[in-house]
């Protein structure tokens, strides 16, 4: 298999960081990773369009021609397929639990930071908007509360004491903020100090470059 991808991009980032940690965790993955280069505009190569019309990254090509155009759609069919080490959860319940978690990492952290600094300084060169910076800071903020919250109890991951797609997530939008200089309220300690803590392991220091 091949995976479209770029280094600090977040979306990117959180699948290499999910099949970074289930490689550690002994899956017989066999996936090259392929970079296309946001900022020389490749995406939007006649190349990459044929992979995917959103000219985005990642892609995950499973055999020639056949695609996977969403993260989260790329993480569900390794899980399926790799089932070990268990990355999504167990039960219902647990399933229900990481990929809620998942998705306010997403939805609630990585894109309103994205936002936040593709309206600020954005490496592509989109236009700065002090509006919308200014309204992503409101919406990443209550994300942030919601983790550090949760990181009250000392677990070792997000979802507990195993780690899962839900700390993939949460590490590709601090390191996209890091790279862009935007810096996380030291208020935030709980999740500073998961931050530190997830970027020891070997799988994040095999993705993660800032
Ligand atoms: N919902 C998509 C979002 C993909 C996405 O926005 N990727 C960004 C990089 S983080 C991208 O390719 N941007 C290129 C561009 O906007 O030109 C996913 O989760 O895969």
């Amino acid at each position: 298999m091949k995976l479209y991808c770029m280094q600090v991009a977040p979306n990117p980032t959180k699948v290499m960081l999910y099949i970074a940690e289930k490689i550690a965790g002994g899956a017989a993955l066999d996936i090259t990773e392929i970079p296309v280069k946001l900022m020389k505009g490749e995406q939007h190569l006649p190349a990459h369009r044929r992979r995917t019309p959103f000219a985005s990254v990642p892609v995950l090509e499973i055999e020639p021609g056949d695609y996977i155009i969403e993260s989260l759609s790329i993480m569900a069919y390794l899980e399926d397929r790799y089932p070990q080490p268990c990355m999504i959860g167990a039960s219902a319940r647990e399933r229900a639990r990481i990929s809620e978690l998942e998705r306010i990492a997403d939805l609630r952290v990585l894109s309103p930071i994205a936002r936040f600094i593709h309206a600020t300084h954005s490496p592509i060169g989109l236009p700065p908007s002090a509006d919308i910076a200014a309204q992503a800071r409101l919406d990443f903020t209550p994300g942030l509360e919601y983790f550090d919250a949760c990181f009250d109890d000392d677990r070792s991951f997000v979802a507990g004491e195993t780690v899962t797609m839900a700390d993939c997530t949460l590490a590709a939008a601090l390191q996209f903020a890091r790279f862009a200089e935007l810096d996380i309220d030291p208020d935030f300690a709980n999740v500073h100090r998961w931050d530190m803590d997830y970027r020891r392991r070997d799988a994040a220091q095999a993705v993660l470059v800032v």
